[in-house]
């Protein structure tokens, strides 16, 4: 099948030490024998311009560019004129990446080089890439499957060590091989009651009913377990949505700065500093946090200040946990009471802060948050350790072992999950409901639509365009 041959700068752009110029299809060899050259003559001083100074001996030279070697030469351009010294390599398909035949051209590092270079590959009849299109190459022809092409995404953005990990399993094709196998027992129910359809005289109804009773509360079984590892995957992949909450001044942007290490909020005495959120993300010990601080909550009449308690609330909303700040050395006012009445239905953590000064502050009304909550000073650096391993102990119940368990961590993945369980759940009904095996079938074809759609089978363009849309050039 014949390609277009598709190019792209596929390293970061900037002050690195090399680019990789990447190129891929039917065409890129003889691209590649174009605008690469091994041997080069310095032209004699008075033939020099400024902007060429190395030719190529002989343009027309045989160029044997033997597979998967590296080959130390030149690019240049269209005049033979020398644009930068690189290392190239030449992978013949299938056993690429993309399964066509790749280009790769090693080049010095910085803005120019690639670029130059890049052009002279698009001048030699090929089109730039699209966001992720080798990968969606190496999913369209068969080296991979879509969960697979997606776990590729995820490892670039990949975190923590642990979200890295999880995708490395997918990459590896450990999330297909299972739902292949629960497409496998479906379709196994399928054969089973096509028997029934085409044969009824056999009059096993009975039998196949047990059968499909007994399979589907199985994979029930099973994608609830694969469901339910989705919220750590979240947590790996987006970090732990953790929002400072507390009345002005209390010390929210200290705690911010102290967690991240670095003085990213601004702090002062004056009650009102922090007017707009600030999020920040960070990994301590293993535990992915995404850190909001926001403008201390109170009735105020300042325009812009009122704007930020607004914004602090509506992050209330969205956030998987809070950190709710007293301070220590001031008595409960009405402004704690009224946050502590927001919170009430999220996941909270208690902290009382600046217990390095006189004690005011009286909890006896609120005789949980007084058992729970954790004393700290951030000036002092004390008390500052247990708040971490009483988030790390709240959502991981200790370690969670990533390696050994297989973790959903695409929204996309367990919504199909979802619908495909709600679809076996329908076909469990029909089933205790005495409706004939017939009646099912639609359902447990859903069902398997839905898993299909994880690793690919029989997707829509727009779905292709909505996942590899989300990758960078290059990739
Ligand atoms: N003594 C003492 N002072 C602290 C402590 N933590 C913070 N502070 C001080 O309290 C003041 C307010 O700190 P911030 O971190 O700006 O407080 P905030 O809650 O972000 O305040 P707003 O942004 O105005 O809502 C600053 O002067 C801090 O140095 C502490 O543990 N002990
Ligand atoms: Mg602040």
């Amino acid at each position: 099948m014949y390609t277009d041959t598709i190019a792209a700068i596929a390293t970061f752009l900037g002050n690195s030490g090399i680019n990789i110029i990447r190129i891929s299809g039917d065409d890129a060899l003889s691209i590649a024998e174009k605008i690469f050259v091994k041997k080069i003559k310095k032209l004699s001083d008075s033939n020099r311009s400024e902007t060429c100074d190395v030719y190529n001996e002989d343009s027309n030279q045989h160029i044997n560019l033997k597979p998967r070697y590296l080959h130390y030469g030149y690019i240049v351009d269209k005049n033979q004129r020398v644009i930068d010294e690189v290392l190239l390599s030449y992978m013949k398909g299938p056993h690429t990446y993309t399964r066509e035949d790749i280009i790769e051209i090693n080049c010095h590092g910085g803005i120019i080089s690639a670029k130059k270079i890049l052009e002279t590959v698009l001048e030699h009849g090929c089109r730039t890439a699209e966001r992720g299109e080798f990968t969606k190459r190496a999913f369209l022809n068969g080296r991979i499957d879509l969960a697979q092409a997606e776990a590729v995404i995820d490892i670039i953005n990949s975190k923590t060590d642990s979200s890295h990990e999880i995708s490395v399993n997918h990459l590896e094709g450990r999330l297909s091989k299972q739902i292949n196998e629960i497409i496998d027992e479906i379709m196994d129910i399928l054969a089973n009651i096509e028997v029934n359809i085409d044969f009824p005289e056999y009059d096993e109804d009975e039998v196949t009913v047990n059968k499909v009773r007994e399979l589907s509360e199985n994979i029930i079984k099973e994608l609830e377990r694969l469901i339910k590892t989705a919220d750590t995957g979240k947590i790996f992949k987006e970090g732990i949505k953790t929002v400072i909450l507390g009345k002005p001044n209390v010390g929210k942007s200290s705690l911010m700065n102290f967690l991240l290490n670095e003085n990213r909020a601004i702090v002062t005495e004056v009650p009102g500093t922090t007017r707009d959120t600030i999020e920040e993300y960070v990994n301590i010990k293993g535990v992915p946090l995404r850190i909001i601080d926001t403008a201390g909550i109170r009735e105020t009449e300042d325009k812009v200040e009122k704007i930020g308690v607004e914004k602090a609330l509506q992050k209330v909303n969205e956030a998987d946990l809070i950190i709710m700040l007293f301070d220590s050395s001031r008595e409960l006012e009405e402004e704690d009471k009224k946050i502590l009445d927001y919170i009430k239905n999220k996941r909270v953590i208690y902290i009382k802060n600046k217990t390095d000064l006189e004690t005011k502050l009286d909890l006896s009304e609120h005789e949980i948050i007084e058992k729970e909550a954790i004393n700290i000073s951030v000036v002092k650096n004390q008390g500052l350790e247990t708040i971490i391993d009483k988030i790390s102990k709240m959502f991981f119940e200790g370690t969670i072992n990533v390696s050994d368990e297989l973790i959903i961590n695409n929204v996309r993945h367990k919504d199909l999950l979802i619908k495909a369980k709600k679809s076996l759940e329908e076909v469990l009904y029909s089933v205790n409901s005495g409706m004939t095996v017939d009646f099912i079938e639609i359902d447990l074809k859903q069902a398997m639509d839905c898993l299909g759609l994880i690793v690919g089978k029989s997707v829509s363009d727009d779905l292709m365009d909505k996942i590899f849309n989300e990758f960078c050039i290059g990739k």
